[in-house]
């Protein structure tokens, strides 16, 4: 029988109203397990310029955040932010020029991105997590030593090319984070760090790259899981082919796929390898244009993305 939705009798509508309802408790009762599952631990977020479209996708990431912390997980925020620092960049009239993924970085530009991350990007996350209690608090990789950096340049055709204030991390002093998690608050980390050079603080401090920054603290933090939200769907084993979408891979398998990903993707994957080879027992990348892709990938059965395990 059909008929239009306004129509319906009332018995039918009553079990309609039933039904969904039943529907929203089975996800609620998915959830349980894996709530089992990472209570207790840390899983490290990290949240890309290029997932952060809209204050829609904003708030949601900040509505899964508190929702993780009130389940009794212990969220630690790491941040990105390379399209507000292009945008900042090109206000201020400095061009931003990229060799092989890195942003070439001046010392001027080094001043606006070291404003642009800690100063903007990361409050206004901070902000969006703090609309639902006092829970968040902003953290710089040269804050009470989080992070150091040495400097490093990019191969383009064979040759070391120098790119300026730009870093790798080399070192992770995971104190000032489990500080605050032991406090009960939500760490959000901008991934500006100090130099070092042969063990010593230059007093500069260095550009990098975000993803691989999240793969070495989710390592150091000894995290449960490492999700990666950016704008693709996931791992495309065989681009642009849209069914070669990976939803398990193993680390040995991504490792031997690595040298023919597309550019952008190169520095996620490797963070998920990075973090899975020191110990985290799961990483993902999953689509941050669809509201609530975290929670759904760390809280549910299927998951969604693209999972390294080792
Ligand atoms: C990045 C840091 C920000 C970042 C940059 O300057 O854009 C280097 O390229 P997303 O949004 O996660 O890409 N650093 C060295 O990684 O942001």
């Amino acid at each position: 029988m059909t008929h239009a939705p306004v129509a319906a009798e009332p018995e039918e509508s009553a079990s309609a109203v039933l039904a969904a309802a039943v529907e929203r408790a089975a996800s609620l009762v998915e959830a349980l397990p894996w709530i089992q599952r990472f209570a207790g631990t840390t899983v490290v977020l990290k949240y890309g310029g290029n997932a952060m479209v809209s204050d829609e996708l904003r708030q949601a990431f900040a509505e899964d955040v508190v929702f993780l912390h009130h389940v009794g997980i212990r969220p630690v925020v790491v941040h990105g932010g390379g399209p507000q620092i292009t945008a900042m960049l090109e206000r201020v009239g400095l061009a931003s020029e990229f060799r092989g993924g890195h942003r070439v970085t001046s010392p001027e530009a080094m001043d606006v991105i070291r404003m642009v991350l800690a100063g903007q990007v990361g409050r206004d996350l901070i902000g969006l997590v703090n609309r639902h209690g006092p829970y968040a608090v902003g953290l710089s990789g040269e804050d009470a030593g989080l992070l150091r950096a040495e400097r490093r340049g990019v191969l383009v055709d064979g040759v070391l090319e120098d790119i300026g204030l730009v870093g790798e991390v080399t070192g992770v002093r995971p104190e000032p984070v489990l500080d605050l998690l032991a406090a009960g608050r939500i760490p959000v980390i901008s991934t500006v760090a100090p130099e070092f050079r042969d063990g010593e603080p230059t007093g500069a401090v260095l550009n990098v790259n975000a993803d691989t920054a999240a793969g070495a603290i989710a390592a150091a933090l000894g995290a449960s899981r490492l999700v990666v939200l950016t704008d693709v769907e996931g791992l495309y084993a065989d681009w642009p082919d849209k069914s070669s979408l990976v939803t398990r891979i193993a680390a040995p398998r991504l490792r031997e796929l690595l040298p023919g990903l597309a550019s952008g993707m190169i520095p996620k994957m490797e963070a998920c390898l990075f973090a899975v080879e020191q110990g985290v027992p799961g990483a993902s990348i999953v689509d941050g244009r669809a509201p609530h892709s975290m929670l759904v990938e760390l809280l549910s059965d299927a998951g969604i993305g693209t999972q390294v395990t080792l």
